[in-house]
């Protein structure tokens, strides 16, 4: 089901540099709502755009063969991150992004190597859908000097200029004030790239997330916000902490185009983030929900005991990478024995990223505040774990 938004009015608030295009009619793509809206919104319902549909074509076999793999790819090394965590080669928290990987690879795929993408500590398929080595982003898991930081980002905390992935987020929101940031910056350099910024449905409710899509559409930013709504902020559905449960339509609040689209299918995710990125490269910021489940706990520790036996089943029908996997085979896009050979050459990628990271070194303490600050700043702490506040007066320190 495709939905299109009545457009918003658009701002004629000056910008702060060149003016850009004006914004293209709001054209909001909606598939397979897996939430309904309790309150009316203001959207009309008219017939899906061609654009909107994964239809059949020649080309389709190989996207969906290429998002196939990465899927995988993730899925795969999702699990032996899970794995790793338990052997405690992992340390602090650890999120998988297990059932979001159709939306990470949809999404990702519509960006240029050159745009900007925030996330937040539920990072690893994204690194990987960036295009970071598996062995560099499993060595960074286990905190070695070979990580794509060095070591010093861990699972939730990673940084990579040379792929444009600036984290990475702990705080919940954290990461929306700084990609608003980082799209006023290009904007101020007169350059074309976008910046992607994704959240849990549970950041919608911090105040930053209102601050930051106010601003950017205030003075119309080159960012696409992105919700993967998973139903769940750690144990809190949505339907519980949210008054409007259908997140893409606070967009309207700030008179910004938005979507809301299944995250099952990544050629249906690809091209509602074409249309978002798009927008957001012609200085219309934009606001893209992708419906995903979640198929494991918060973290690796979460037993998720706040599901039942019901939904746990059911989420088994949901798991995008055995609906790709079907569906390439009834699709005759692939045979079974091809997709043997796809799954024993990611089983020995993941493998050899272990072996990789395990085999790499732990950094030296001494380079512990290397890359606190880009730029050295005068009398920056560099006491480390240990050692006293202040050296006694005999020289030494108490
Ligand atoms: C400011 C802040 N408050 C609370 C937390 C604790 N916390 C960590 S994850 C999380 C849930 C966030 O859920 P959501 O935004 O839906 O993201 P998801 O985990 O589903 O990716 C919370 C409350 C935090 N890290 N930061």
């Amino acid at each position: 089901m495709v939905e299109k938004t009545s457009p918003a009015a658009k701002k004629s608030v000056a910008k702060k540099s060149a003016p850009k295009k004006a914004a293209p009619k709001a054209t909001a793509v909606k598939k397979a709502s897996a939430t309904s809206s309790t309150k009316p919104a203001a959207t009309k319902k008219t017939t899906a755009p061609k654009a909107a549909k994964a239809v059949k074509s020649p080309s389709e076999k190989e996207a969906l063969l290429t998002h196939y793999k990465e899927m995988l790819l993730i899925r795969r090394f999702e699990e032996r991150a899970a794995r790793s965590y338990t052997q405690a080669l992992i340390g602090g928290y650890c999120h998988l992004n297990l059932g979001e990987e159709a939306a990470i690879v949809g999404l990702i795929s519509e960006m240029k190597h050159d745009d900007y993408l925030f996330t937040n500590y539920r990072e690893h398929g994204y690194a990987i859908a960036k295009g970071i080595e598996v062995g560099p982003l499993m060595a960074e898991l286990y905190g070695r000097v070979d990580g794509v930081s060095k070591g010093w980002g861990g699972s939730m905390h990673m940084f990579d200029l040379t792929h444009r992935l600036l984290g990475g987020y702990g705080i919940v929101g954290g990461q929306l004030p700084l990609a608003t940031g980082a799209a006023l910056a290009i904007d101020y350099r007169g350059s074309d790239e976008v910046v992607v910024c994704t959240m849990g449905d549970g950041t919608t409710n911090i105040g930053a997330f209102h601050e930051s899509l106010n601003i950017a559409a205030l003075w119309n930013l080159p960012i696409v916000f992105v919700v993967i709504n998973n139903g769940l902020g750690m144990g809190t559905r949505v339907t519980k902490s949210s008054a409007e449960p259908e997140l893409w339509r606070r967009a309207s609040s700030y008179r910004m185009e938005a979507a809301r689209v299944d995250g099952s299918d990544p050629l249906v995710v690809a091209e509602a983030s074409r249309i978002a990125i798009e927008h957001a490269r012609e200085g219309n910021p934009y606001l893209l929900e992708i419906m995903t489940p979640r198929l494991r706990g918060h973290s690796v520790v979460d037993p998720a005991k706040y599901r039942s036996h019901e939904e746990v089943e059911e989420l088994k029908h949901h798991d995008p990478v055995t609906i790709l996997h079907d569906r390439l085979l009834s699709e005759g896009y692939a045979s079974a024995s091809e997709l043997h050979k796809i799954e024993a050459d990611t089983m020995k990628k993941v493998d050899t990223a272990h072996e990789f990271a395990s085999n790499s070194a732990h950094p030296d303490v001494s380079t512990l505040f290397d890359y606190t600050y880009a730029t050295p700043v005068p009398n920056d702490s560099r006491r480390l774990p240990g050692q006293a506040l202040f050296p006694s007066a005999k020289g030494g320190s108490r």
